[in-house]
């Protein structure tokens, strides 16, 4: 509808970018987490399938960040006060019960009763596919007092607060996202929202299949449920509830049923399990599921004791309750047993895990239950959308707008690497989405950049795996190369743009400081008179998805620097490849596949290998007061220690934690960093080359469309098919012939 609506606003004097700019984000999907499965609900959409998505409805999502002083501050996101996108359905709504307490009936059943009743409300997105009448839904649960109003009485008698407090407390679980490594603060909300959006998503769940009639032996022929990471993990526990004390199925058939319902995506590589709950806190909100846990791992255990006799280690290692004090839940597991599939997001990681957190669940359980669907990213977003003139250019080669489809009809443009007027208009494109970013950064930080320098980019949430500091620290390095010089050889470098964008959660201290870090050096290289525009620093606040929609066309080399063995997947590289930007990178999550396609020539590659990494640490473990092996970095610690960019104390942190602990080896990697980063700059100063670089990358990106990762799931996991929702023209057609 684009054309129709641009055409239609200039009669009322506006743009269409003019309308845009009024629409508010989504403060939902804004981590690599959540934005895939943004990018999966556009793909299954297009793809035709029949698929439903479900999630909290946070009245504030993720915070606005804005930098003061060189910090990030965090301001609540007011979201929902203008979104035209949403459709609430108050005739959709399911009551979710907590606390309270379990009795037997006189058949013996099990009953849980009393505690108190929140509501969850549906409100719709709708997620229309591309070049498909389909349209799929996000079904959002928000939580309000089941009553729905306040307490009219107590109004009545003049107690204001009182009268409010009900609702207040049952809006508060679907009031705030958790950002995800703020794992000890507000448990038990936590656990609140985790089970409101399970039980009410079931419950809608079931309540379409139960229109169909059906016995309940069919149910796994009709649903499938795929847990994206472990927060929904207590579905498994609610479903096989709702079969034994509900549907009266036995318990033996119930987790016959669960067990072939679910599927479950594992999204991280950290070996711990992350997510446990403690025993008491479970059997206090949700008394009837702590039982069926106990009954669940009590099974499981009997089998495992059968299958391996006298292992007690291993039957304390896969065990769903862990021995501390108090007892906790490790959610992981019931995620492992409750599913008939698992999976990690790139090859790397789904053999990484079989060999580590789930070591003990491949013996048991077979290599088979585990598998491997690698990430991918919606082109009609990333592409057409972000990058619409770059689009027109590839469709008027490849005659069409089917690569928005079939992404591996972009191979078509490695025909194209020697057509220069091709070359040329691909080079322009870069330079305006390049002038278009540049005009944002001066608009919004009021630093002027170079749009002939090379853009390079690191956008991402701020982890420290994810090494925001060995970036900055190789542009400290760069600094000091410049200032270094004798001012007539500067004219020979290769200008740079350093951009740096993303959020560190509120509760990650060193993300914080590195944020600080980064904004002090770029003040004091900015403004320095010797550098000019041979290096500029930029720190792009409230990173989101409109500013990547802007950030992504306009980069000439992106950066995905995780150690080794980190990174799950990643998939920011896949959204700068797809617009022509090249990528350094380490050997790390999907970079390898991202790498085998592309061609290891047209990437910048360094660093340990994950196998390496463990023996590095160790060595840094044997050895703890060892000398710095990179004297490039010392000399970037000494220039930070003695003040060049302001007073060294609040940014020594993030020069100590590389001194003192180093987990992530930056003084490791550092060398092999900067000779990536030389090789960027030769390789940039032959610019035909460079552009066929980037029209390889773009060609190579064909496995990398989310719809090849649905397509996959629906294949491998899921087994569904696409169904096509019917043109009701072409139906009365077809009636009337
Ligand atoms: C996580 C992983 C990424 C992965 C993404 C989607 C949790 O994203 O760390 O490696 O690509 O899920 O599978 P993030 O760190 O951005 O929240």
């Amino acid at each position: 509808m684009k054309d129709v609506v641009t055409e239609g606003l200039q009669d009322f004097g506006f743009t269409v970018e003019d309308l845009i700019s009024q629409e508010h984000d989504a403060a939902l999907g804004n981590g690599g987490l959540g934005r895939l499965a943004s990018c999966f609900l556009d793909s299954m959409a297009t793809c035709q399938l029949p698929a439903w998505g479900y999630g909290l409805r946070y009245r504030y999502g993720m915070f606005k960040q804005q930098i003061v002083d060189g910090n990030q501050i965090e301001h609540p996101d007011y979201w929902l006060d203008f979104n035209p996108w949403e459709f609430p359905r108050p005739d959709v709504t399911v009551d979710v019960q907590f606390y309270g307490r379990v009795r037997k009936n006189r058949e013996g059943k099990s009953v849980w009763q009393d505690g108190e009743i929140i509501e969850a409300v549906a409100h719709d997105v709708p997620i229309p596919g591309y070049d498909t009448r389909n349209t799929n839904s996000l079904r959002l649960w928000s939580s309000r007092a089941s009553s729905g109003e306040f307490d009219f009485q107590k109004f009545d008698a003049g107690d204001y607060e009182n009268a409010v407090a009900d609702q207040l407390t049952a809006e508060t679980i679907s009031a705030v996202l958790y950002p995800n490594d703020d794992l000890d603060r507000g448990r038990e909300l936590r656990l609140k929202q985790q089970y409101l959006w399970c039980a009410a998503s079931l419950s809608d769940i079931i309540r379409r299949f139960k229109k169909s009639d059906r016995p309940w032996s069919d149910f796994t022929d009709y649903v499938v449920i795929q847990l994206n990471g472990t927060h929904p993990a207590l579905a498994i526990v609610e479903l096989q509830r709702i079969l034994v004390d509900l549907e009266e199925l036995n318990f033996n058939e119930a987790w016959q049923i669960v067990s072939r319902t679910f599927a479950y995506t594992t999204h991280t590589t950290l070996p711990e399990v992350r997510e446990k709950w403690p025993v008491p806190m479970i059997k206090k909100l949700l008394p009837r599921h702590m039982q069926l846990i106990y009954e669940i791992n009590h099974n499981w255990l009997e089998r495992v004791k059968k299958e391996f006799p006298g292992d007690l280690g291993l039957l304390n290692r896969v065990s769903i309750i862990e021995e501390t004090d108090p007892k906790t839940v490790r959610t992981l597991f019931i995620g492992i047993l409750g599913s008939f599939k698992v999976n990690g997001v790139s090859e790397l990681h789904s053999e990484q895990i079989t060999q580590t957190t789930f070591k003990d669940f491949v013996k048991i359980l077979g290599r088979g239950r585990f598998t491997n669907v690698t990430n991918g990213i919606t082109p009609r977003r990333w592409l057409h959308q972000a990058n619409p003139k770059l689009s027109a250019l590839i469709a008027s080669k490849l005659g069409s707008y089917d690569f928005l489809k079939d992404l591996y009809l972009l191979q078509r443009l490695k025909l194209y690497t020697n057509d220069s007027e091709f070359k040329k208009a691909w080079a322009d494109i870069k330079l305006e989405n390049k002038a278009r970013l540049a005009n944002y950064i001066t608009d919004t930080t009021g630093v002027q950049v170079n749009i002939n320098a090379l853009f390079d980019v690191q956008v991402k949430w701020f982890d420290e795996h994810k090494r925001q500091q060995l970036n900055i620290f190789g542009v400290i390095h760069r600094y000091l190369k410049i200032k270094a010089m004798d001012p007539s050889e500067r004219s020979g470098l290769v200008p740079r743009v350093s951009i740096f964008g993303g959020k560190a959660a509120p509760g990650n201290w060193i993300g914080k400081k590195t944020i600080h870090f980064i904004n002090k050096v770029a003040t004091t290289i900015n403004k320095d008179p010797d550098v000019g525009d041979l290096l500029k620093v930029v720190f792009i606040e409230d990173y989101n998805v409109s500013k990547a929609e802007l950030i992504c066309p306009a980069s000439d080399l992106s950066e995905h620097i995780s150690t080794a063995g980190t990174e799950a997947s990643g998939t920011s590289n896949m959204k700068f490849a797809l617009n022509g930007g090249l990528i350094i990178a380490t050997i790390d999550g999907s970079n390898i596949e991202v790498i085998e396609e592309i061609g290891e020539d047209n990437t910048f590659l360094f660093g340990h290998l994950a196998p390496d990494v463990e023996d590095v640490r160790r060595a840094h473990a044997e050895n703890p007061g060892r000398e710095c092996p990179s004297k490039n970095l010392l000399s970037v610690f000494n220039a930070v220690l003695d003040g060049m960019f302001g007073d060294p104390e609040p940014l020594a942190a993030v020069v100590n934690r590389v001194i003192d602990q180093d987990h992530y080896i930056i003084s490791d990697d550092f060398d092999s960093y900067i000779a990536a980063q030389d090789m960027v700059d030769e390789t940039y100063r032959d610019q035909d080359k460079w552009i066929e670089k980037s029209i390889l990358s773009v060609a190579g990106m064909g496995k990398f469309s989310s719809d090849r990762s649905v397509w996959q799931y629906s294949e491998e996991i899921w087994n569904i098919e696409s169904v096509a929702v019917k043109d009701p023209k072409r139906r009365e057609y077809k009636k009337s012939s």
